[in-house]
């Protein structure tokens, strides 16, 4: 159930992104650090959006109307920035797509190419997430996007690759820059010998297209020395560090 004090009218915290996005709620952002093993440092930060309280996406996405779905999700992308900005980000930012509200129009990269120069972030230090995990309802209009996207300098990646619907389909008519391994795939992979394979097998594919693999979700050691050993340089999950509200938290070194 959605907390009480996420859903009050004349919050005096709103701000011109609630406005924007069509909420009656103050929203913010929790930020995760995406690592590269090899150089042993935080390459990104992904941003997570929560509630004034900390309360995690799904109760906020729950609270949005139907119908300002797409005017939130535009709102979120503009405001992760934003957010980052005020934070002094100086890594790249991943930023989620929620890929049925990109659907509408494809005119919401014009105000999040302004937002990105406005606050004076370079474009090519963010990453867009796009989630293969939930249907998409208009196919080729999402890779358009997706390419135009690309066009204006932004990189890309696949969200919760190995999960979805369309993973390896999306894979053939499109090469972003990074795959983000869904946890599915990475859990017990030390131990299972069907995972491995599979993963390895990805792993294959993107160093032939040139993408990048990120492997989220890790959450205990060995699974990172496993993938490690395969040569994933790239990693994001619990194991490294929790997301944390309105912060960019560094990680323990000797954790990687
Ligand atoms: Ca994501």
């Amino acid at each position: 159930m959605p907390s009480l004090h996420l859903h009050r009218a004349n919050n005096p915290t709103i701000d011109e992104y609630s406005a924007a996005g069509g909420v009656d709620f103050y929203f913010t952002f929790a930020f995760q650090p995406i690592v590269n093993a090899s150089t042993r440092e935080i390459i990104s930060f992904e941003a997570l959006v929560r509630g004034p309280g900390g309360e995690p996406s799904a109760e906020v996405f729950a609270l949005v109307p139907r119908e300002n779905l797409y005017r939130f999700d535009q709102a979120c992308r503009l405001k992760a920035i934003h957010v980052a900005k005020r934070l002094k980000i100086d890594t790249r930012l991943n930023i989620n797509l929620f890929p049925n509200a990109i659907n509408r129009t494809g005119l919401n990269i014009r105000g999040t190419l302004q937002a990105s120069l406005k606050e004076g972030f370079p474009v090519d230090k963010i990453i867009f997430e796009i989630s293969e995990a939930e249907k998409l309802e208009n196919y080729p209009l999402v890779i358009g996007i997706f390419e135009s996207y690309k066009d204006f300098g932004f990189k890309t990646a696949i969200d919760d690759f190995g999960t979805g619907y369309s993973g390896l389909r999306m894979l053939a008519e499109y090469q972003p820059n990074f795959i983000k391994l869904d946890r599915n795939l990475i859990a017990d992979i030390h131990q299972d010998f069907v995972r491995q394979t599979i993963v390895k097998g990805i792993g294959n594919i993107c160093k032939q297209l040139s993408i990048e693999i990120i492997a989220e979700g890790v959450e205990i050691e060995e699974e990172y020395q496993w993938l490690r050993e395969i040569g994933i340089n790239i990693f994001q999950g619990f194991y490294f560090a929790r997301p944390s509200f309105e912060a960019l938290i560094d990680v323990q070194s000797k954790l990687f």
